[in-house]
């Protein structure tokens, strides 16, 4: 496959969701990032919406969706594969694809920003690192609009975050009774289910997998968050992880260690700062 370019938001679980399925296939692109509430003009010019992923082929190809992306990966490049080869075990990876997308997704990030939007400098950083010190300047002053734009566009709100955590618990949970003794979520392999249950839940996880780093989370909201929803990073301490998302980091490492390396050092770091990546994944697992 030629070069594809994928459009993303680098602190984003949908966007690492396609990112991931691009390196667990190996196929090189290039990431171009956008600082979310800014990148409408540009994805609305790519594809009539402003959600992020969007996929460019080289062809003119546009294809937007996390889900629709990785459709098109797997009929572009089917190994290794991500849709399992039963039909019924595809049936099955695809179904919980669409789960966790609608019910653990969008209410994950639900619940992280409730707590962590009182804190500007700290969601700029999420948003901004490695972009140059003068864009993320801007961003910082121009944040209080793009936060009041993003309450109003996504709920943020306390009822609504109550109702997103039981979402994420009820998501956690099945999540939990899902997995196979294998501890995939489908037959014996690593598919599209394992990826997209692991990528959604990385806001409240911040897995150290992650191929952009995580800044140091303000205690307020590493205490509002322990016990119930999230496990903080590594950094500040041992992890809180409690209950089901206990479960979670062992089959993350495993997975996501396997296809990212070459992500998180030297391209993410030989280009910073900026807004472009060149992203590959080695030969070697
Ligand atoms: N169903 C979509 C969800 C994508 C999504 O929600 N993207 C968010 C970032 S996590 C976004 O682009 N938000 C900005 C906007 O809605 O304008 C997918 O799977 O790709």
């Amino acid at each position: 496959m030629s070069t594809p370019v994928l459009w993303q938001f680098r602190s984003s679980h949908f966007n690492e969701k396609a990112r991931w399925a691009l390196d667990w296939k190996g196929i090189p692109h290039l990431r171009r990032s956008l600082l979310p509430g800014w990148h409408v003009p540009r994805v609305m010019s790519l594809t009539r919406q402003t959600k992020v992923p969007v996929l460019v082929r080289d062809d003119g190809e546009v294809i937007s969706d996390s889900t629709r992306i990785i459709e098109r990966l797997e009929a572009l490049q089917p190994d290794p594969p991500l849709y399992p080869a039963d039909p019924a075990e595809r049936r099955r990876a695809l179904e919980l694809e669409d789960f966790f997308d609608e019910e653990l997704g969008p209410h994950a990030r639900r619940v992280f920003f409730f707590e962590a939007l009182d804190y500007p400098d700290y969601v700029v950083s999420l948003f901004a690192d490695g972009d140059r010190p003068v864009m993320r300047a801007l961003y910082r002053a121009a944040f209080p609009l793009n936060r009041a734009v993003m309450r109003f566009a996504m709920s943020i709100d306390a009822p609504h975050a109550e109702a997103s955590r039981k979402h994420v618990d009820a998501a956690l949970e099945r999540l939990e009774t899902e997995l196979r003794p294998s501890g995939y979520l489908v037959g014996d392999a690593f598919s599209v289910a394992d990826l997209t249950a692991a990528a959604l839940v990385s806001p409240l996880l911040m897995p150290e997998e992650f191929p952009y780093p995580w800044p140091p989370i303000p205690e307020p909201v590493a205490r509002a968050g322990a016990g119930r929803t999230w496990a903080g990073p590594r950094s500040s301490g041992p992890p809180r992880c409690t209950g089901v998302i206990a479960a979670v980091p062992p089959r993350w490492r495993r997975s996501r260690a396997r296809c990212s390396w070459s992500t998180t050092s030297a391209p993410w770091r030989a280009t910073t700062p900026g807004r472009t990546t060149a992203c590959w994944t080695p030969a070697a697992a």
